[in-house]
């Protein structure tokens, strides 16, 4: 299963890397890509941030939604203090908000439902080869953020999830570019109902212009870093780690 993922990642990097470098002049004649002194996965990264912009991802109509939508990855999660707050419905849980932030913060689900949320249908894309459409509610990300005030030196979110994956944490990591884009959403609400243990109760992100293994479920604290470094296989993310998933995995 792990060769498959491999497979398909591979093939649509490399394809989506060539396209984009080869379209864009004003990028490639930047003097740290002439000089040889950005990998490849930045250049991609680079090349898609010149052209996508803060584009939004596109939304659909409640018509437009899959029937279905399947689950993946961790379907759910054995640890012993995350199965008491899913009996209580998460009622005396709270989201961890901490590193390079001015005031740490513990938000109980009251305060996240208290927050201006924003409700988008998008398509979720995974590396394995299926879509689906779905509805998401949330507070934006921005706004927490906002709230805890992010020291000059924060440059990454990285998600801590509950669930362990073939025996290891799963976590994942954007930038902030991202963690300040509209769509970019901390979800407690999937198709009209509390997120099920399934999807990533109670709390999932939803970074709308990235694949599948980003929508970090089960998130239980949210982390501002300086740098990716030391944290876990140091990539930012269980399949980046693991399997060399592209860290940046835009659509
Ligand atoms: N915590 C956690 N988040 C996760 C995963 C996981 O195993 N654990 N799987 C990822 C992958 S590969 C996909 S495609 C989506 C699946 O989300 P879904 O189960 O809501 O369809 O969650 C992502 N986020
Ligand atoms: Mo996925």
């Amino acid at each position: 299963m792990i060769v498959s993922r491999r497979k398909l990642i591979g093939i649509g990097a490399a394809g989506a890397g060539g396209l984009l470098l080869g379209g864009c002049d004003r990028f490639n004649d930047a003097p740290a890509v002439r000089d040889g002194l950005i990998g490849t996965e930045e250049l991609t990264k680079r090349a898609q941030r010149l052209l996508v912009g803060d584009a939004l991802a596109r939304e659909y109509s409640e018509a437009d939604m899959s029937p279905s939508f399947r689950s993946n990855g961790s379907v759910s999660v054995a640890d012993q203090a995350y199965r008491a707050h899913l009996a209580q419905g998460f009622a005396r849980w709270s989201l961890r908000v901490d590193g390079l932030v001015h005031t740490a913060l513990d938000l109980p689900m009251a305060a996240l439902l208290a927050l201006p949320q924003r409700t988008q249908i998008t398509r979720h894309d995974c590396v394995e080869g299926w879509s689906a459409i779905g509805k998401w509610q949330g507070p934006q990300l921005s706004s927490i953020l906002a709230r805890a005030g992010l020291l000059p030196t924060a440059r990454y979110a990285v998600f801590h999830c509950a669930d362990l994956l073939d025996g290891k944490p799963y976590y994942e990591s954007i930038d902030m570019i991202d963690a300040f884009h509209p769509q970019t959403i901390l979800a407690w609400r999937m198709n009209d109902r509390p997120l099920s243990e399934a999807h990533g109760a109670p709390l999932r992100l939803r970074v709308e212009r990235q694949l599948g293994y980003k929508q970090a479920k089960y998130v239980m604290r949210v982390e501002l870093r300086e740098n990716l470094a030391g944290l876990y296989g140091g990539k930012g993310g269980f399949w980046e780690d693991g399997s060399d998933y592209a860290w940046y995995a835009g659509i």
